[in-house]
């Protein structure tokens, strides 16, 4: 693999700082925590950076001129320039605040959609979606009578690309994909869609809920013209997110949502809408998250983003190994050099969501379901899978415990 040991993660001290890795889940049986693809853990710099604004700064911003609102104001902003810095956005106003990566989606089909799309425009999505980055889509689709066309997945988990240059040939206005899928894991080539897509007069949206918190990811590198994801899969609160979008289209939508803070002026009948980012933020909105995503960032940012991904690659090599020699086991998805740390499997004659109760019984938190991809699921013909995924915590021991489980699950199983 290609870290040298200075590059490793320091997993003890790593651990230390996720004061519920030390859970048990009965007397006895540590947690083992492997379902981060939901949502990750938080770690005590996080917790105490949203303790401590409401211990000593809490007021509402963007208001007051009384030195609380000041401290509240100055901590919000100060996430968002972290956040712009985060992803290599050239200037914070092109992050808005949103509460995760489905509003994110939602905030760019119903404002730069219902704007620039009409009946009969294409939008591109891909087969292997997250219904957040589905059900927008389809909505509009409906309200506009827009057409919705699909990258296929391939057998193997992947995009279909000669399909995409197909699909590009009938002009989508807007190709919407996810960089990592929450399922298969498969990290999708985004940049090299990316210039394709524009090549064809295509806006690009980035669906980064789960590439944001595992890999380097660079707005500017990647073509992105909108990125969406959430705080909570990347060590932050739940409850907030952030939409990138280029200044001058962000600058071209319409509002989302209206009422206050997004506006510069208002009478009975008429509004004009505040400047880039706060014409996007209605509200009040929710500031101790936002201030626990900049600790998130902070804490993300000082480890380094391609050691996380350095560790990350071991584990799921390591894991997806070990999981090839139990019997009856299937992963789906690429191999372990195109995919992030994400092994959805079935285990023959055993329901998902049995295994996944028989791993809690030994302290083991996976997921069991259809992972809101539905449509993936049905192409692969699986009602449901069970989904381990990793972190920048989980260490081999960890994979050790998970095999060690998936045995106890074939014992009781016959
Ligand atoms: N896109 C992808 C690729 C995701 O994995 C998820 C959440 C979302 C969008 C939506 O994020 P949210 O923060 O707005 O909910 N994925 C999962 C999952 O795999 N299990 O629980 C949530």
């Amino acid at each position: 693999m290609n870290t040298t040991t200075a590059e490793r993660l320091d997993l003890i001290q790593i651990r230390e700082d996720f004061p519920i890795l030390k859970r048990e889940i009965a007397p006895g049986i540590p947690l083992v925590y492997l379902d981060s693809t939901a949502t990750s853990q938080k770690p005590l710099a996080v917790i105490r950076a949203m303790n401590d604004y409401y211990e000593r700064s809490n007021a509402n911003i963007h208001r007051g001129v009384h030195t609380l609102a000041e401290e509240a104001t100055a901590q919000y902003e100060a996430a968002r320039e972290k956040i712009a810095r985060f992803i290599g956005a050239r200037k914070s106003c092109e992050v808005v605040f949103v509460r995760n990566t489905t509003e994110a989606i939602n905030l760019v089909a119903f404002s730069w959609g219902r704007k620039f799309l009409q009946r009969g425009d294409r939008v591109l999505l891909t087969e292997m979606e997250h219904h957040s980055n589905l059900v927008p889509w389809q909505i509009l689709a409906q309200e506009k009578g827009l057409e919705l066309d699909f990258i296929p997945v391939t057998e193997n988990g992947l995009l279909d690309l000669d399909e995409f240059q197909r699909l590009l040939g009938q002009k989508p206005k807007i190709v919407a994909v996810t960089q990592m899928s929450n399922v298969l894991g498969t990290i999708n080539p985004v940049k090299q869609i990316a210039q394709l897509a524009h090549q064809a007069g295509a806006v690009v949206l980035v669906d980064g809920a789960q590439s944001v918190p595992h890999l380097p990811v660079n707005v500017e590198d990647l073509e992105a013209d909108f990125l969406a994801f959430s705080a909570h899969k990347m060590l932050g609160p739940t409850g907030i997110g952030a939409l990138f979008g280029k200044e001058e289209l962000l600058e071209a939508m319409p509002p989302f949502l209206g009422g206050g803070d997004m506006i510069k002026k208002v009478h009975l009948r008429s509004f004009s809408a505040n400047e880039l980012p706060h014409k996007f933020e209605a509200g009040t909105p929710a500031i101790a998250e936002a201030i626990g995503f900049g600790a998130a960032i902070d804490y993300l940012s000082r480890i380094g983003m391609e050691r996380v991904a350095a560790h990350e690659r071991e584990i799921i090599h390591y894991a997806l190994e070990a999981l090839s020699e139990i019997d009856g086991l299937t992963v789906f998805g690429p191999p372990a050099d195109q995919k992030g740390a994400v092994a959805s499997f079935t285990m023959r004659g055993v329901h998902p969501h049995d295994v996944s109760q028989i791993l809690d019984s030994q302290g083991i938190a996976v997921r069991a379901g259809h992972h809101c991809a539905m449509p993936l699921h049905e192409k692969f013909g699986l009602p449901a899978t069970t989904r381990a995924s990793f972190y920048l915590y989980n260490t081999h021991q960890e994979v050790d415990q998970l095999v060690r489980g998936l045995a106890k699950v074939k014992k009781i199983f016959g």
